[in-house]
């Protein structure tokens, strides 16, 4: 009651706490601000555990409040009443208990809110999660009142350090590893300086279809690099995984964009600071950077000769299609895990407009509700997976709410777990037990789904079909849920084997 008595909040209300979690985590990421989640005691303060932890690992500011009963009801059967002290760990940056709100104790609320402003907003550290747990006595009612008037922030806000000083480059030949938590500007720091810049579905700017190049040893050979530089999180792609590991070149770490994912523990030197184009001794080899953009640009050629409005989709084309859309359209786009995240980091062009997906933790959970919470008030565009559709289904109870816009999800149905068919267990098992543990297949109609929940539902089959109706989703308020017919999961795999193999053909024939 009080946050909706405020007129400088936005409240939406969710029926669904996870949802509603990762719906603010959508607004969060898309608006760069705070946002608080309030939820009521009980098991509706569990459900946000997936989402704090998300919000931990990607640093996105997440106000946690949950209602509390006092220390008298707990433990003696009092209902919705569970132990919500440190309910989410280490996750959050900070948790405050402050005990059952009193109003002669009202000159301290100030100093917990800011204390938990602050650390969510990353001024003393990395922006993340916080946890107020709030306790209430009955009775639950009472009429919000003027806050205490606000002081001024006392902790300067964290002013970036662009330099790296104990770096020097001096023409070597640079190649940039960058990921989750990694802006636009550090990007074209990057590439002002001719380092080679390849990233994770969620950078921009960076260079496309590196993936498949990287699978012709011919090319590797080529572009051994001197240095290698990481920043931020890490592409999926095990194929560049691999091949640092392979290549073994000095690796530094910058951490001016977060802590620098570093499972395969390849980083000798970690540093702070972020590039600067303006550093001369920071500049890398333009010979080095223009040998793989050349790469790129026939690769990306390639691939758009093969399209054309009657082409029959498949997963890669899917991805190309809501990538060029958000470029086109200049509308915001969120990738769900699984193939999506794969397809877009490697077979899409470099992306334009702002993109995010839930790379924290790498969830299926909550990818419906981050991408509604993107476009919540705006315009923008989700690539989901079919069962990533269908574990976020409450999404659709609440869809965008009361901010209304328009949102286009594209939902790629391959009847499955796509990704588990490029495990070795696929050929382990038989295919029964495989579909059962690993391809998980289900048979929800999903545009009767969408249907139900009100919103319009489209299935197309042609990547003309699919252009289409994402410019007339876009155009018209609300959510429109278009289902990709894409080719079986094992045909996917055998796609992707076909066009990596012609992406190296291309390559070497562009080269004789
Ligand atoms: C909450 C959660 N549960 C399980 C997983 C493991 N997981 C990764 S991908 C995947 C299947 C996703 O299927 P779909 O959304 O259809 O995408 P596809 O693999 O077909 O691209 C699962 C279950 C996960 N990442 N997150
Ligand atoms: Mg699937």
């Amino acid at each position: 009651m009080a946050a909706a008595s405020r007129s400088e909040l936005r409240v939406h209300v969710r029926l669904d706490e996870r949802s509603a979690g990762f719906f603010a985590l959508g607004r969060a990421l898309v608006t760069k601000t705070p946002v608080a989640i309030v939820v009521t005691s009980g098991t509706a303060a569990a459900e946000l555990h997936a989402v704090v932890a998300e919000a931990d690992l990607a640093n996105v500011p997440l106000l946690i409040l949950t209602a509390d009963r006092p220390e008298e009801l707990h433990g003696v059967g009092a209902p919705q009443t569970i132990e919500q002290g440190h309910l989410y760990g280490e996750m959050v940056r900070r948790f405050e208990d402050p005990g059952v709100a009193q109003f002669d104790q009202a000159s301290t609320w100030r100093d917990v809110a800011s204390a938990l402003w602050l650390d969510a907003a990353g001024r003393r550290g990395a922006c993340g999660p916080v946890h107020l747990n709030a306790a209430f006595r009955e009775p639950l009612v009472g009429t919000p009142c003027d806050l205490p008037a606000p002081r001024r922030a006392s902790a300067g806000s964290v002013v970036r350090d662009v330099e790296v000083p104990e770096l020097t480059v001096n023409g070597q030949r640079v190649l940039a590893v960058v990921g989750l938590g990694v802006d636009l500007e550090t990007v074209e720091h990057c590439l002002a300086l001719d380092w080679v810049v390849v990233g994770d579905a969620t950078a921009r700017s960076t260079l496309a279809y590196f993936d498949p190049l990287l699978r012709d040893q011919e090319f590797v050979k080529l572009v051994t690099p001197d240095l290698v530089v990481r920043i931020g999180g890490l592409p999926a792609s095990k194929v560049l995984q691999e091949q640092l590991k392979r290549w073994s070149t000095r690796t530094v770490a910058l951490r001016g964009a977060g802590d620098v994912a570093d499972p395969d523990r390849i980083v000798s030197e970690s540093l702070g600071g972020l590039p600067h184009r303006d550093v001369a001794s920071l500049r890398g080899s333009s010979t080095y950077a223009a040998f793989w953009r050349e790469a790129s640009t026939r690769v990306g050629e390639w691939l758009a000769a093969q399209e054309g409005d009657g082409v029959t989709l498949d997963e890669p084309h899917v991805a190309r299609a809501v990538v060029e859309a958000s470029s086109h359209f200049g509308v915001p786009l969120v990738i769900g895990s699984s193939m999506p995240v794969r397809d877009v980091e490697w077979f899409s062009p470099s992306r334009e407009s702002p993109t995010f997906a839930n790379r924290g933790a790498n969830g299926i959970d909550g990818v419906v509700s981050t991408a509604l919470g993107v476009a919540a008030g705006d315009r923008g565009l989700g690539l989901v997976g079919d069962l990533t559709l269908l574990h976020d289904v409450s999404a659709l109870v609440d869809g965008l709410g009361e901010l209304g816009g328009s949102c286009v999800l594209v939902v790629a149905n391959n009847h499955g777990g796509g990704i588990f068919s490029f495990l070795p267990q696929a050929g382990l098992l038989n295919e029964e037990r495989f579909e059962q543990l690993f391809g998980t297949p289900r048979d929800h109609n999903l545009a009767a789904i969408a249907e139900a929940f009100g919103y319009a539902s489209v299935t197309v089959t042609t990547r003309g079909e699919l252009d289409a109706v994402i410019a007339t989703g876009l155009d018209r308020p609300g959510l429109t849920v278009v289902i990709a017919q894409v080719p079986t999961r094992q045909e996917n795999v055998r796609r992707h084997d076909v066009l990596n193999h012609a992406i190296s053909q291309c390559w070497r024939s562009e080269r004789s």
